[in-house]
């Protein structure tokens, strides 16, 4: 199972092209949809969200309302393409000396992207580093998230921290509270006593020409004991994990359970104890190794973290240099969010459900959906009788 993604913020459309999924996966253009409109949302949005209003299109590998085991092929098509089509077009006539940028943003990959592809125009490479793309890579983690439903596999997420303010009780909600709870908050956030005083924040780093980042969580229940492997590093799903969710934009720490805080305990508050019943085979009463062992899922909830950076496009000025004049000048710029942390939490959610569906199909492999049921099933059987 494999993807790519193509396309540039004011281009005319996100492409994005899914090999190797199974045949006989039920999914539709609304189902992706639901998704594209979550990562829309949230408080904290700037101009452009109430320009687009992300659909996505089949243009291979479904028939009928089903994958065919083709590639997919999906387009999104970008509104604002309209406002820069001659600026952004591939042929000679796109008016290239128009809306050049050569005041890199510190933060942004304008600088180091400028120099590695020896552009002279920063918007050669800013089309393309924009968090727009990510709106592709939630189509493609919703076309997994529809094989995990179908194996009995929820993925779940919510924001838990927005800059200074973090939220509590949310370790004891189960699954289907904590996902209602954070679909009622304009932030994904399950505590709603803290809601308020996340919009505040966010209100004032507005206000200040500021922006500000977070923390969000992802959760993933009903996953087989096997994913992933020990053997090799490359194999281990944590580090797999961990790669994917770095691979989101603004994204500068990961965790997987107890993450940085085990780094502060004794091995004995850290380790989860290993229990058995006969109905319920091997299991934990805890879950600080947040679902992985020694690279391998080991059946408990998968649970991992991401801290996002406060978005580097500011009102207030930042130090930085010109790359044509040389000369330093304090960044102005334009529109932006001054917050996207549920945004990227919905992006996070789809990069996991990703991820996970490779292990799956890694693990049980079959190119039909019945065929990789089947085989989970069997396989849930057979690890109750080890
Ligand atoms: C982004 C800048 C803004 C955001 C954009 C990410 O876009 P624009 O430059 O058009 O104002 O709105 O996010 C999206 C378009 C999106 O769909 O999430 C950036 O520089 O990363």
């Amino acid at each position: 199972l494999r993807f790519l993604t193509a396309g540039e913020s004011h281009g005319p459309a996100l492409t994005a092209i899914v090999e190797g999924m199974v045949a006989g996966l039920p999914i539709s253009a609304s189902y992706i949809n639901e998704q594209l409109a979550r990562r829309q949302g949230g408080y904290g949005r700037g101009g452009r969200m109430k320009i687009e209003k992300d659909q996505v299109q089949f243009l291979s590998g479904v028939r009928g309302g089903s994958t065919t085991g083709s590639p997919i092929t999906m387009q999104i098509s970008n509104k604002d393409w309209i406002n820069w089509s001659e600026i952004m077009a591939a042929g000679s006539e796109a008016k290239l000396a128009e809306r050049t940028v050569s005041r890199p943003r510190p933060g942004h990959a304008d600088l180091a992207g400028a120099i590695k592809y020896n552009h002279q125009d920063i918007r050669n490479v800013l089309e393309r580093s924009s968090a727009r793309e990510t709106a592709a890579r939630v189509a493609v983690g919703t076309v997994a998230r529809r094989l995990l439903e179908e194996l009995g596999i929820t993925v779940l997420g919510f924001v838990q921290r927005i800059g200074s303010v973090e939220a509590a009780l949310v370790e004891n909600l189960q699954p289907k509270e904590l996902q209602a709870k954070a679909s009622q908050s304009q932030l994904l956030c399950p505590d709603s006593q803290v809601e308020a005083a996340m919009m505040q924040e966010i209100d004032r780093a507005k206000e200040q020409g500021d922006s500000l980042g977070g923390v969000f969580e992802i959760r993933a229940y009903g996953l087989p004991v096997g994913l992933g492997s020990h053997v090799h590093w490359d194999r281990k799903l944590d580090s797999r994990l961990a790669g994917a969710l770095m691979g989101i934009q603004a994204i500068k720490g990961v965790e997987i359970g107890l993450g940085f805080a085990a780094a502060a305990l004794p091995g004995s508050q850290v380790h989860d104890e290993i229990v058995y019943s006969p109905d319920q085979g091997f299991y934990r009463q805890t879950n600080g190794a947040g679902g992985i062992e020694g690279g391998i899922s080991n059946g408990e909830p998968v649970v991992v973290r991401a801290a996002m950076k406060p978005i580097p496009t500011l009102y207030k000025p930042l130090l930085s240099v010109d790359i044509k004049t040389k000369e330093p000048f304090a960044a102005s710029v334009e529109r932006s969010d001054v917050c996207a942390v549920p945004a990227a939490c919905v992006v996070g959610e789809a990069v996991v459900a990703w991820e996970l569906a490779v292990a799956m199909i890694e693990k049980f492999g079959g190119d039909s959906l019945e065929e990789i049921k089947d085989r989970v099933q069997n396989w849930q059987h057979r690890i109750r009788q080890v």
